[in-house]
């Protein structure tokens, strides 16, 4: 399908396919197998401009939207999105500074960011997963500091980032309401992490507690203003999301990729497999799923970057549908593979350990269905149906 990519994007496009083959390929299941950062990989990101990808061009960044970054992250996930991950993340801890930094923050964090400084996003607690206005993490004011105690959980980035966005709360007797959103630097003092999680999939990337214990934030460090967290964080996510989206069609795509060319070549009863109608259906469902993926992300991104004013519902359907599509065809990459499928000398095994969590971070997909069905509650409302 022809998605008329502008100049930049398919620039972006060729440009990390070059990245994934010959850097990423050679590595992924050396990271996977060992959980190790691939700081050599963020440094080409850094030297290629894809930190700045999404980051206005006076802040020293390529200026593109989230259409641009989309590209870039499936592209890189179509080969390791535990990998590609380091990048979707750092626009995540990012997002809540453009979104709502004054000038003079942005001309702090943005420049830094764009030139491969990475950044993170802490709203999940150990107590509040999916019911993000459950949070306990605590900023008490004190002159023209902030006092921030609490611990963050699953942090992507978390250890590895300089930068972070922390949701707290400033009023603890409004809940979700008395939450504001500070930038938080690594190294401040009272800010330390915990153990890295040794987890299922995307094992490259970093996943790590925040722990604060009496730190003290300058007031100038919040975002927007105080109680205006809860807010941050939710519209953050609608920008996000279809990062996400793009990592799980990525991984689609990848798998998709691989199970047509091994069952090209793949040879029982005397014939290559996909000439059997058991395996060529399956691929041609998984193809059409990854494509109408595609089509819903790629509407999303462009949607957002138009400036539609409120894309809650898109964004939400883009991440549930893709990355339940990217769970679908990977099982399914696995079962066309067989039993090599299931052995890690071939990607597979990897891509649908990697495409579980897309379907719970960033908000599990049974919050998407819950958001998507209180819009169109909210539309049908709207319209006096
Ligand atoms: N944009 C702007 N404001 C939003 C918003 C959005 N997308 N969604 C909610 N809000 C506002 C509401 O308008 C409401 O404002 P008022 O207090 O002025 O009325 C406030 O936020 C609270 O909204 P709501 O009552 O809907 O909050 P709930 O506690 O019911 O939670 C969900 C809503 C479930 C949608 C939210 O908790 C959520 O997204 N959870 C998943 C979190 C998540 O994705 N975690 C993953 C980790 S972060 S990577």
């Amino acid at each position: 399908m022809d998605y008329q990519l502008t100049e930049l994007q398919q620039n972006i496009k060729d440009l990390c396919e070059q990245i994934a083959e010959e850097k990423i390929k050679p590595v992924r299941a050396h990271y996977d197998e060992t959980g190790e950062f691939p700081h050599e990989i963020m440094k080409v990101f850094a030297e290629t401009g894809l930190f700045g990808l999404f980051i206005e061009e006076k802040y020293g960044g390529m200026g593109g939207g989230v259409m641009d970054l989309v590209i870039a992250v499936e592209t890189l996930s179509k080969v390791c999105s535990g990998i590609a991950l380091g990048l979707a993340a750092t626009a995540l801890g990012t997002y809540p500074i453009i979104l709502f930094g004054n000038e003079e923050q942005k001309q702090k964090y943005l420049p830094r960011v764009a030139s491969g400084t990475l950044a993170a996003f802490a709203l999940t607690e150990p107590e509040a997963g999916s019911d993000a206005g459950g949070i306990r993490t605590t900023a008490v004011k004190e002159g023209d500091l902030y006092v921030l105690n609490g611990t963050k959980q699953w942090i992507t980035n978390g250890g590895e980032a300089d930068i972070y966005t922390v949701i707290a709360l400033t009023n603890k007797a409004k809940g979700a309401r008395g939450a504001t959103a500070f930038i938080v630097e690594k190294g401040t003092p009272g800010f330390t992490f915990g153990k890295k999680e040794n987890k299922m999939g995307i094992r490259a990337s970093a996943t790590r507690e925040l722990i604060f214990q009496d730190c003290r934030v300058h007031q100038s460090q919040i975002l927007g203003r105080e109680g205006m967290g809860f807010m941050v964080a939710m519209r953050t996510l609608d920008q996000s999301r279809p990062g996400v989206a793009a990592q799980a069609l990525g991984i689609a795509a990848g798998a998709l990729e691989e199970a047509v060319a091994y069952s090209r070549k793949r040879r029982q009863f005397g014939k290559p497999i996909n000439a059997f109608q058991g395996v060529s259906f399956m691929l041609a469902d998984m193809a059409t799923q990854t494509e109408a993926a595609r089509a819903l992300v790629y509407q999303t991104a462009r949607a957002i970057d138009a400036g539609v004013k409120d894309v809650s519902k898109i964004s939400a359907m883009a991440k549930l549908f893709a990355s339940d599509t990217a769970m679908k065809v990977t099982t399914d990459a696995v079962q066309v593979f067989g039993g090599y499928g299931y052995m890690k000398e071939y990607p597979v095994e990897k891509m649908m350990r990697d495409a579980k969590i897309t379907q719970i971070y960033e908000g599990t997909n049974q919050i998407q269905r819950d958001v998507i069905a209180i819009c169109l509650a909210k539309e049908s409302a709207a319209k006096g149906d």
